[in-house]
């Protein structure tokens, strides 16, 4: 098998990689941080004598800095964890038990390849019985989609909607401006007002904060909208905190206040915008106190917002907005994106390079990136198999067979993800996976609580052991990783397990023996200088400093449009409206309090919950009541607590905290449910309703009712 002497090359390349340190014996090898998060940031590790001994921010990279988060400062401890994954397990106890013993790398991927195959050959279509369900544990192009994709295309198997992070927001950014794009982060430093609206960027895009609190030092004012106090909240000027799924009410009475006012850039409203007039008349529908009433705020917090927003331009001076995907996961979210990204164009905020709005940057690299060349969707030829939404996964997991969904999910293979503890609605999810006629393949670093419902658990390398190339959704450069140590233990890369199997299935493409390092090569193949990214690890995109200064929006119009005919094409409400939750404060006597689930700081999603150092930071998973939400229930800070709804209950330590707003409870983090209070964590709670665009995720829209708990009370 050509594909056999991976190791050996990997070595070599390795050993090749490392730059001499003279003296100490010790190397450094630039890499790239491989998680979800808007930062991606340069790494340097250094590596004694084959151990990777510390990994240091890139100071030579503008955005990293130098500077790394308490997370990665640690991945070396994540990386030799005694509980690392380390030889291929294969299950000897009932579905999710968490029973497993060691099996060679020939008996694991001999038995996979037989029982997809006898799955695949039961007839046309039939591949798609079989689902990949994947994410972002690393957003690296190589180790994320290109060999997978390759692999499951040929199969035919059935294509996954990874919806669960960005969709709606995108789909309405996408409506709005064009695409994923907007104010380039290093420009927010020198702007004179920053909203920081559905983002504790503190917790979640540290690098970001950075330039913000450069422009804090220059004098510029920074506002916070968040339902939560976050800690983000507590170092800006003014924090506002609506409700949640209420931020396209505040948007539209911001634009009320704007036209009375006549805060308005006339000249970009006619030249570069399309549809001014009917958004004019839907905002002038919105007075403040409309929105103060359904955001649960004060008149006077929109009235001060609306003016400090409208008279900065006035003077001269750029405002920006970085919105985060907090705000879009309720079932407004994707109109809630489009009501705010239509803010900039009313002021005319976007003819400076410090004024607009960022959601994410990622669109900065489709033109460059050859993702069809990585994924290879050619090797469907011709099939169009169902897609299935990672989203309502426990559902379709349980789902029948019928002809409105085709075969039943008979095999899932799961990699860079943990949907049993990231997907809403765990009840079904854990029921799905639990199914013992399933067959379950997850490729993991750690035994997850995904990994405990698995048939085969395979382990996989770490970015300090393997070859990628990112992008990112927070800066504009692409960034290398190369490889800092030998792969731990028996560990194989992603994409070399996928090629491993390919040979089994008979596949028999070249495609399927292309390596890592040619991957990275074939990713920005004639776009992006691979000799620059080897030398520097970094390489910026060329870009303009102002993107839509004189319009030039990448919509259909080339305008930035506050009506989308493709919106209203596809029967939706062409303008952007304020769309309510599907679980409204107020709508249920017996769930009466909101609750979010907003990222924790030392963790990332669900990844270095299992990081003790990590862990003992957070603590206990947590619940934040407001003093009054409290009193009334009769809870004290420390007691464990029963958060319950319709769909399930979760026990958790309780904080009164005035970092929840009156009505609304803030249950930190994805825990391990494993190492949770009582084996659960808040995605017992949440529900697989999707988002009015994009069939995103609602996990912040989802009404829960809190007690103490019987053991406690
Ligand atoms: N430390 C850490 N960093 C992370 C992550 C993590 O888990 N931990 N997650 C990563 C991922 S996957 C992503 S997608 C990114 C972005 O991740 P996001 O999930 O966008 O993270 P935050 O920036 O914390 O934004 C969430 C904020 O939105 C607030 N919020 C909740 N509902 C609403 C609402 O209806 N309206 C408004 N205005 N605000 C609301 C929450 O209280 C919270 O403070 O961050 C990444 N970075
Ligand atoms: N209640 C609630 N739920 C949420 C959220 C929330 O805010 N609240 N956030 C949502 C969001 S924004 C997102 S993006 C999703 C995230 O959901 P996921 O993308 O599933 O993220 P993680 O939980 O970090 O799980 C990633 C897994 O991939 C593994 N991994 C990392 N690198 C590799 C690799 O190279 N190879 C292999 N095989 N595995 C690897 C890690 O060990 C980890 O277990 O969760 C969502 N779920
Ligand atoms: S998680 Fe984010 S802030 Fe931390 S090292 Fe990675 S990219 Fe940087
Ligand atoms: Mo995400």
């Amino acid at each position: 098998m050509k594909v056999a002497g991976w190791r050996q090359a990997n070595d070599r390349q390795m050993m090749a990689n490392r730059s001499a340190n003279p003296g100490d014996g010790a190397q450094t090898v630039i890499g790239a941080c491989p998680h979800d998060c808007p930062d991606t940031c340069s790494l340097l590790t250094t590596v004694q004598d084959g151990t990777a001994c510390a990994v240091h921010g890139n100071p030579a990279h503008p955005h990293t800095a130098g500077v790394l988060c308490t997370k990665v400062a640690r991945y070396p401890e994540r990386t030799y964890h005694p509980q690392r994954i380390l030889h291929p397990l294969k299950r000897n106890g009932p579905k999710g038990s968490g029973q497993f013993v060691p099996v060679s790398w020939e008996e694991a991927l001999d038995d996979i390849a037989r029982r997809l195959a006898a799955i695949a050959q039961r007839g046309p279509d039939a591949a798609q019985a079989i689902l990949p369900y994947s994410y972002a544990g690393t957003m690296g192009l190589v180790q994320g989609e290109s060999m997978a994709a390759r692999f499951f295309h040929k199969l035919g198997a059935s294509l996954l909607e990874r919806t669960i992070c960005s969709t709606a927001g995108g789909e309405g950014l996408v409506h709005t401006l064009g695409g994923k794009l907007g104010t380039r982060v290093q420009f927010f430093a020198e702007s004179r007002l920053i909203l920081i609206w559905g983002s504790n960027s503190i917790t979640s895009n540290l690098h970001f904060w950075r330039y913000a609190q450069e422009a804090k030092r220059q004098g510029a004012k920074l506002i916070c909208i968040d339902p939560r106090k976050s800690e983000t909240a507590d170092k800006c000027h003014e924090h506002i905190a609506l409700l949640p799924g209420t931020d396209a009410a505040l948007a539209l009475a911001l634009m009320h206040e704007l036209i009375r006012n006549d805060w308005l850039d006339h000249d970009y409203l006619q030249r570069y915008t399309l549809g001014w007039e009917a958004l004019r008349a839907r905002a002038l529908q919105w007075p403040p106190e409309r929105a103060a009433q359904v955001c649960g705020i004060d008149v006077q917090q929109i009235t001060a917002l609306a003016r400090d927003y409208g008279s900065c331009m006035q003077h001269g001076e750029p405002a920006a907005i970085r919105l985060n995907y907090g705000m879009q996961r309720v079932h407004g979210g994707g109109n809630a994106v489009r009501a705010i990204a239509c803010l900039p164009a009313l002021i005319g905020a976007w003819r400076h390079r410090a004024g607009g709005l960022l959601l994410s940057s990622s669109g900065a690299f489709a033109a460059a990136a050859n993702k069809a060349a990585l994924q290879r969707p050619d090797l469907l030829a011709g099939r169009t198999p169902r897609s299935i939404n990672m989203v309502t996964i426990g559902d379709d997991l349980l789902r029948a067979a019928s002809a409105d969904f085709g075969p039943a999910i008979d095999a899932v293979v799961v990699y860079n993800s943990n949907p049993v503890a990231v997907a809403p609605d765990s009840a079904q999810v854990v029921a799905g996976f639990a199914r013992e006629d399933l067959f379950t393949v997850v490729l993991e670093h750690f035994q997850t609580d995904t990994a405990d419902y698995a048939d085969y658990i395979l382990p996989a390398t770490t970015q300090l052991e393997h070859w990628d190339i990112h992008s990112s959704y927070g800066h504009t450069d692409v960034l290398l990783n190369r490889p800092a140590i030998a792969p731990l233990g028996e560990a194989k890369p992603n994409a070399q397990i996928f090629r491993e199997l390919a040979a089994r299935m008979g596949f028999t493409e070249s495609c399927f023996t292309e390596d890592d390092e040619s991957l990275c090569r074939t990713a920005f193949a004639g776009t992006v200088d691979f000799e620059l990214l080897l030398r520097q690890g970094f390489a910026p995109m060329a870009l303009a400093d102002a993107p839509f200064a004189q319009g030039g929006f990448p919509t259909p119009s080339g305008r930035c449009e506050f009506f989308s005919e493709r919106l209203a094409a596809q029967g939706y409400d062409g303008l952007p409206d304020h769309v309510p939750n599907h679980e409204t404060v107020g709508s249920s006597s017996t769930y009466p309090l909101a609750m979010i689930s907003p990222p924790a700081r030392n963790f990332l999603n669900s990844s270095f919950v299992n990081v003790d150092s990590l862990r003992q930071m957070e603590g206990e998973p947590i619940l934040e009541i407001h003093p009054v939400d409290a009193q009334a229930r009769k809870v004290q800070s420390g007691a464990v607590v029963r958060v319950f709804n319709q769909r399930g209950e979760y026990h958790c330590k309780c904080v009164v905290s005035p970092r929840a707003r009156p009505g609304v409870v803030n249950g930190l983090g994805v825990w391990w449910r494993k190492l949770g209070l009582a084996g659960s964590n808040v995605n017992q709670l949440t529900s697989q309703k999707l988002t009015d665009m994009g069939h995103g995720p609602t996990f912040y829209d989802c009404l829960v009712e809190v007690e103490v708990a019987a053991s406690c009370s």
